[in-house]
């Protein structure tokens, strides 16, 4: 049992005290009032004494409960902060996960990894500290390509050169667009080739020109170029075929930017096949830079379910589309280039 005494101005003061020092369980003994002690304590307000005991067991049972509720309390907290920490682990492995099956997909499509990467890099720095799900990916890629794609109007210049790998579609699409432009549009076409390389080249497009009634020229050397062009100045668009050249040869290129330099055309347009690999295609979209091409032309889209090779063309490439071609047919299988026929062209293939 423990007893305590207490001095206090009143019974709050008291019990504040008791109930601290002692616990719930005390009792009170006695209480009376007493004077202070001395002369001047005859004039002071009286005091009271309260006399208050406890079993001690019980003192110390309600210690312990003290110190039980404080454990409990402190492993409520941590168990809370854990909830807390694994819910936003979690958060983070749904967003790791979001990306990755968001990348595959690129991947599966035949977008190369380093481009794939970039994207989701672009991405995610726009989208920093939001939740990624597979929808915000994909509109956002969708904004993406609506950056990075492009097209021209064909018709803004007079001389247009095209170059490109061999056997991509260089001369056919010359024929569909000659046909197009003087069938449909009524517009004066000029064909020249330099293509004097292949055998049967040269017949190839001579024999476009004659079904069509346009005048066509064949160039044999650089000296040549500026005389053929003056007998074109009343054509509205003149069309120059160029041989099919390995990106790898430099050598060769060299010789066509020489003929470039001399025609110094309103539009060079590199013609890439869509069935490249798209290793390929960073390689000759690299190489053909030297050439200064300001515009780009798909062929062979009928070949391929993939819009790997599209995006890798248009995002190392850098310039705007001109035209794709859909086939072999002279002239139907050709088509301007459309940025959101492109776009849903990319994000519906599968
Ligand atoms: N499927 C498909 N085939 C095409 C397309 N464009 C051209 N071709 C075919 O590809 C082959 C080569 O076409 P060309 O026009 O001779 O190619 P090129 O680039 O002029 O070739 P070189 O002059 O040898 O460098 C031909 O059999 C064409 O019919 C297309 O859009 N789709
Ligand atoms: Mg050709």
């Amino acid at each position: 049992m423990i007893i305590k005494r207490y001095i206090v101005d009143n019974m709050n003061e008291a019990m504040t005290r008791i109930r601290y020092e002692l616990g719930n369980d005390a009792v009170i003994v006695s209480q009376r009032k007493i004077r202070q002690k001395g002369i001047l304590g005859f004039f002071k307000p009286k005091k009271i004494e309260v006399t208050a005991a406890v079993d001690d067991k019980k003192q110390k049972e309600s210690t312990i409960k003290t110190i039980e509720l404080e454990k409990e309390i402190k492993e409520l907290k941590y168990l809370i902060e854990n909830i807390n920490n694994q819910s936003i682990k979690q958060t983070n492995k749904q967003s790791e996960v979001n990306k990755n099956k968001f990348k595959q997909n690129l991947i599966n499509s035949g977008v190369p990894e380093e481009i794939a990467t970039e994207i989701i890099d672009s991405i995610k720095q726009k989208n920093q500290g939001k939740k990624m799900n597979q929808k915000i990916y994909q509109n956002e890629f969708k904004t993406f390509l609506n950056t990075i794609i492009k097209t021209n109007k064909f018709d803004d210049g007079k001389i247009h050169v095209f170059v490109g790998p061999t056997g991509v579609g260089k001369t056919t699409t010359i024929a569909k667009l000659a046909s197009l432009f003087s069938l449909y549009k009524n517009k004066k076409i000029g064909l020249i080739t330099v293509d004097t390389y292949r055998i049967g080249a040269v017949e190839q497009l001579k024999t476009y020109a004659e079904i069509l009634g346009i005048p066509f020229s064949v160039i044999y050397s650089i000296n040549e170029i500026k005389k053929v062009l003056s007998e074109m100045t009343n054509c509205d668009i003149i069309l120059v075929d160029t041989t099919g050249r390995n990106s790898k040869n430099v050598m060769q290129i060299q010789e066509t930017k020489r003929l470039i330099q001399e025609i110094n055309p309103d539009y060079v347009h590199l013609v890439i096949s869509m069935i490249t690999k798209e290793k390929d295609i960073k390689r000759i979209v690299e190489d053909y830079k030297m050439l200064d091409y300001n515009s780009i032309v798909l062929t062979k889209i009928d070949e391929t379910s993939y819009y790997g090779s599209i995006l890798t063309t248009i995002y190392y490439a850098n310039v705007p589309v001109s035209y794709i071609t859909t086939g072999q047919n002279v002239p139907d299988d050709i088509e301007e280039a459309e940025k959101e026929k492109l776009i849903n062209m990319i994000l519906e293939a599968e």
